[in-house]
């Protein structure tokens, strides 16, 4: 029994420090599917961020819909935002994705994504990541993808947190995922997603809540006037398709400045045997030297 995982923590968001030892926190996620870490980036890495992701944030467009009218969303963050990069590659995130995934089945960088949640934006529809890769017949406790967003400003639940439904793993699809009239997605027992309890991931900035891919989630509505700005760094499973075009974001001119544990995370080395080969059969590192 593990005592560092409380059972009364099942319908709230358990929090961890940063030296909590690695199995201590798998156990959390895989008990909850979700998890934050409080901490993780220093006041200086953070205040970094906020000044490097200002930029992209502001050129960033909204979209309609799903992704947010009053929601900014900035990509290409490993090539244009230098400090995200020892955050992608944080060794208790690495730790925790091979635990996640498991050891030899390999992750790769999946899409990265300063979120900016503007004053007046509605909540989001309560969601999963892993459907983007709906097409495939997977499994559904193949672990596909692996959500980690970073708090840049403090998320509170006013502010647009995270609203994410712990032990939502396990739960089935709805039948229709553009939900019903209310917004609201129906399971098959006619019970809704949300009744089973979504918790907002309340955190201070330098925390970051770690969740899976098949857990649901939205982001908040904004009721504060402030923008509640995130940083979202996804891993995928490497035989899926990246959502985020790496090769074009990170292209080899930019991929050969990075240390070599990112070149690979980005996806510039072999999956799974061939999986990506160039020329005559050889890693895509051989064009990076
Ligand atoms: O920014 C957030 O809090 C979550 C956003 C999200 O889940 C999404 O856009 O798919």
């Amino acid at each position: 029994m593990n005592t560092a995982v409380p059972p009364e923590a099942l319908h709230e968001i358990v929090h961890v420090g940063p030296d909590t030892p690695v199995e201590d926190m798998l156990a959390i996620y895989r008990r909850d599917g979700v998890l934050i870490v409080d901490g993780l980036a220093d006041e200086d890495t953070v205040a970094a961020l906020r000044s490097e992701l200002q930029g992209p944030v502001e050129r960033a467009a909204t979209h309609d819909g799903f992704l947010g009218g009053r929601t900014a969303r900035a990509g290409a963050l490993i090539a244009e935002v230098p400090t995200c990069r020892p955050l992608a590659m944080h060794p208790v995130i690495l730790q925790l994705l091979d635990g996640i995934f498991g050891r030899g089945s390999r992750f790769q960088v999946n899409a990265t994504q300063a979120i900016a949640v503007h004053p007046g934006e509605a909540a989001q529809m309560l969601h999963r990541d892993r459907w983007v890769w709906r097409a495939l017949p997977l499994a559904p406790d193949f672990e596909c993808v692996v959500n980690c967003i970073w708090a840049v400003d403090n998320f509170s639940a006013s502010a647009g947190a995270t609203r994410i439904v712990p032990g939502s793993v396990d739960l089935p699809d709805p039948q229709d995922p553009r939900g019903n009239e209310d917004g609201e997605l129906v399971l098959p027992d006619g019970t809704t997603v949300s009744s089973h309890g979504a918790v907002p991931a309340e955190m201070s900035d330098g925390a970051v809540v770690i969740y899976s891919g098949s857990t649901y989630h939205g982001a908040g509505a904004n009721d504060s006037d402030l923008p509640r700005l995130g940083m979202a760094l996804a891993y995928a499973s490497v035989p899926l398709r990246q959502e985020e075009n790496q090769y074009l974001v990170v292209p080899p001119e930019v991929a050969r400045e990075l240390p070599e544990t990112l070149q690979k995370l980005v996806g510039y080395e072999l999956g799974h045997s061939t999986l990506g080969f160039v020329q005559d059969m050889q890693s895509p590192m051989t064009l990076l030297r």
